[in-house]
């Protein structure tokens, strides 16, 4: 008996649980925990770590899963990595449904980083200024390049001090391009600082970057171990051996 376990927390995500929901199949939706209101999803959820590879080990164990499909971002990493060898140690089959990274295209001005520092690094020494639209984890090594004007974008308000001078924006996406040339005009944006997450939901930026010629420090993807994916919610229901009706 089919029971999926979807690891969330992104656009993707959700459309496929909206089909599972729709398809009436067995399945459990997993957020981590990360913003204060997740959006509600029509499958049953839960929110919060397993406990590294062990724990997601036992809790497809008690739970029966016998399908996991990781929906989550191409940035979490370490759920990924931990999706394939809690899979491996348990033999329970698992999807990756990622979305393609976006190409640069003519008119696009990217600097390409592995890594944070990288992209500190790639800031010009003279003051400018920055919007970091890459959220709220990793934002603290740009302290030590205070003499920029900083606009940062969170999901939810800031509760801590931030660890520099600088304007926040509260907003959890989806973005549009209109509303990204009137941000980036309004505060005279001259660097952006984004991560490759693909997809449809953060584009705008980029977009509206390139509209503008502006510069973007552009976070590549984490390496991440071998594991089947795909790009489509269809080919995750064909997968796990739903038949999909035509046009669905
Ligand atoms: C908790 C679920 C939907 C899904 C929305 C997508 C689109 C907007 C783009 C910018 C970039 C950023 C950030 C971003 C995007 C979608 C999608 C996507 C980037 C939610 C969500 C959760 C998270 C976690 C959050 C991170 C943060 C990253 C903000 C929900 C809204 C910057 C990634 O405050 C924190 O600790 C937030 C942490 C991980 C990255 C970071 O390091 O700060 N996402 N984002 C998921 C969970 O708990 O499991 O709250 O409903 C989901 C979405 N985030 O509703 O259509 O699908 O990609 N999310 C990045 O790209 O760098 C925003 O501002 O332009
Ligand atoms: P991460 O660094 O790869 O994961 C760190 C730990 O958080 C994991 O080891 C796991 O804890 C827990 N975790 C992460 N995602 C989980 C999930 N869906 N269900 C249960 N536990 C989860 O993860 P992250 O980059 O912080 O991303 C966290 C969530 O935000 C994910 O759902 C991701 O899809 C979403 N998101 C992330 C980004 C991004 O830029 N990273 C962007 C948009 C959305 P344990 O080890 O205890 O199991």
């Amino acid at each position: 008996m089919m029971r999926a376990l979807v690891l969330g927390g992104t656009a993707d995500a959700n459309l496929l649980a909206e089909s599972l929901a729709r398809a009436g199949l067995d399945a459990t939706y997993s957020y981590g925990g990360r913003t204060r209101a997740p959006a509600n999803q029509p499958l049953p959820t839960r929110i919060g770590g397993f406990g590294g590879v062990s724990g997601l080990a036992e809790h497809i164990r008690q739970e029966g899963i016998t399908h996991v499909v990781d929906a989550t971002h191409p940035f979490a990493a370490e759920m990924s990595r931990n999706a394939v060898a809690a899979c491996v140690e348990t033999g329970t089959a698992l999807m990756a449904l990622e979305r393609a990274p976006w190409a640069r295209t003519p008119g696009d001005n990217w600097i390409e980083v592995a890594d944070i520092a990288s992209a500190v690094a790639a800031l010009p020494e003279h003051r400018a200024r920055v919007f970091l639209a890459i959220g709220r984890q990793h934002i603290a090594p740009f302290a030590s390049r205070p003499q920029h004007a900083y606009t940062l974008r969170f999901v939810d308000p800031p509760g801590d001090a931030l660890p520099f001078d600088a304007d926040v924006i509260v907003s959890r996406g989806p973005f549009t391009l209109d509303g990204e040339l009137e941000m980036m005009r309004a505060r005279s944006i001259e660097w952006i600082v984004a991560r490759n997450s693909g997809g449809d939901g953060a584009r705008a930026k980029i977009d509206a970057a390139r509209a503008l010629g502006l510069p973007v420090i552009m976070l590549v993807r984490p390496q991440l171990p071998d594991r089947p994916r795909v790009e489509s919610v269809a080919e995750v229901l064909q997968w796990l051996g739903h038949r999909v009706c035509l046009g669905a």
